[in-house]
């Protein structure tokens, strides 16, 4: 086998010439932005896809969180979790708005919704919460808190493309649901996002928004930003849908045969599946356990070796960022975020990952003192 290195993903790329025709029709048209026809087919073919009512489609998941925010304006402080990538908390902080950290589920990784009451004050105006990994929240908890509390719920839904629980998408849960396309999700555009918005007019809202503000050549409602996809994205998107089933096919043999062989490792296990619909498989967790011979940083660092480049997704927890560890006095990281966050290393998963390759990536967790003591040799 080939000494390549295998990163924690690797984008799905559709056969380059495929492409070509849809290139050839922004030529044709020069229309390379501004709600073009590339991007509102493929807003079409999101919500046909995902069964949802509307989408507004971004240039990145961060700016379709920030304009979530302001969408519904929030402001004060928002609970939200401190295992996530930084940018959930970044969207709060641009809006100048503080973001509260509550602790996670050891089942899920996701906020744990029995902590939350408990860090409302008078200035909570919403709840952040993350499907992290793609594992949906618990989205019925969490609603019943937000109407008896009467916040608004915005769900940083990045990596929960095409995963649905038994009513339907879960991107249709809470006020609103912020997805991310960057080149390493599942379903991705090179860059992109989307808001999913529950009618016309919210997501019309979001639209004004997203451009300027503006409404019409002379109109300006809003304070708005820049966060349009442009047509190359769009088209590219639209190319990518064709074969997004295979592709999660892809992940989900991965999935299976991580499952299958490392369940008998001593000192690493793994969350249980949650029971859904349909999963997305976008990351592979695992957690280091102290039964394992090497600590998860040392694991980390012999596959590195080895030129796999797995990722300590979500270490350090954003509470422990500099930026978030002025406000820790009130504001500490939670432990079992801490736990998780010091354990926790993402396998590399894509579809196109071999079996030679994830065997190699097993070998080397079954028997990492082997490795370590011949590379002493
Ligand atoms: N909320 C959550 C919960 C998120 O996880 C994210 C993004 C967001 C919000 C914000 O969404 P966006 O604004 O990004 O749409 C990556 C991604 O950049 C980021 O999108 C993602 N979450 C986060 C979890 O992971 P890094 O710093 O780990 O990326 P990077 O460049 O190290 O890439 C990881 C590996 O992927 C590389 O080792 C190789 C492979 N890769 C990467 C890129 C960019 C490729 O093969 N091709 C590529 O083009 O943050």
């Amino acid at each position: 086998m080939s000494d390549k290195p295998i990163y924690v993903t690797e984008p799905f790329l559709p056969p380059l010439e495929e492409f070509i025709p849809y290139l050839e029709k922004i030529w044709e048209s020069k229309r390379l932005t501004n709600n073009g026809p590339m991007h509102q087919q493929l807003e079409e073919a999101l919500c046909e896809y995902l069964g949802v009512p509307e989408i507004a489609l971004f240039n990145n998941g961060t700016i379709a969180l920030l304009t979530a925010l302001q969408a519904l304006r929030i402001t004060g402080e928002v609970i939200t979790t401190p295992f996530s990538f930084v940018a959930t908390a970044h969207a709060l902080t641009w809006n100048d708005i503080t973001p509260v950290f509550v602790d996670i589920d050891p089942n899920t990784f996701n906020i744990d919704p029995n902590k939350i009451e408990a860090a409302i004050t008078p200035r909570t105006t919403a709840i952040m919460p993350v499907h992290c990994y793609g594992n949906p929240c618990d989205v019925d908890a969490i609603q019943s808190i937000a109407d008896k509390y009467n916040l608004k719920v915005i769900y940083d839904a990045a990596h929960a493309f095409g995963v649905q629980d038994e009513g339907g998408s879960v991107l249709r849960h809470g006020d609103l649901s912020a997805v991310s396309f960057h080149a390493t999700k599942v379903f991705n555009t090179f860059e992109g996002g989307a808001i999913i918005c529950p009618d016309k007019k919210t997501k019309q809202h979001i639209n004004n928004l997203k451009n300027f503000g503006i409404v019409d050549e002379v109109t300006v409602v809003a304070a708005g930003i820049n966060g349009k996809m442009s047509e190359v994205n769009a088209a590219f998107g639209l190319l990518q849908l064709k074969y997004i089933d295979k592709a999660l096919d892809g992940r989900k043999f991965v999935d299976s045969y991580y499952r299958s062989t490392l369940h008998e490792v001593p000192g690493i296990s793994f969350l249980t599946p949650l029971d859904l619909e349909k999963h997305n498989f976008s990351y592979f967790p695992i957690l280091v356990e102290d039964e394992y011979p090497l600590s998860r940083n040392e694991l980390y660092f012999l596959l590195k070796e080895n030129n796999i480049h797995g990722r300590r997704y979500f270490y350090p927890l954003i509470s422990e960022a500099s930026t978030y560890r002025q406000q820790s006095h009130i504001n500490p990281s939670p432990d079992i975020a801490l736990r998780v966050a010091d354990k926790v290393l993402c396998l590399p998963i894509y579809p196109h990952l071999s079996i030679e390759e994830i065997d190699k990536i097993i070998q080397l967790i079954r028997q990492p003192t082997a490795v370590a003591s011949s590379h002493e040799t």
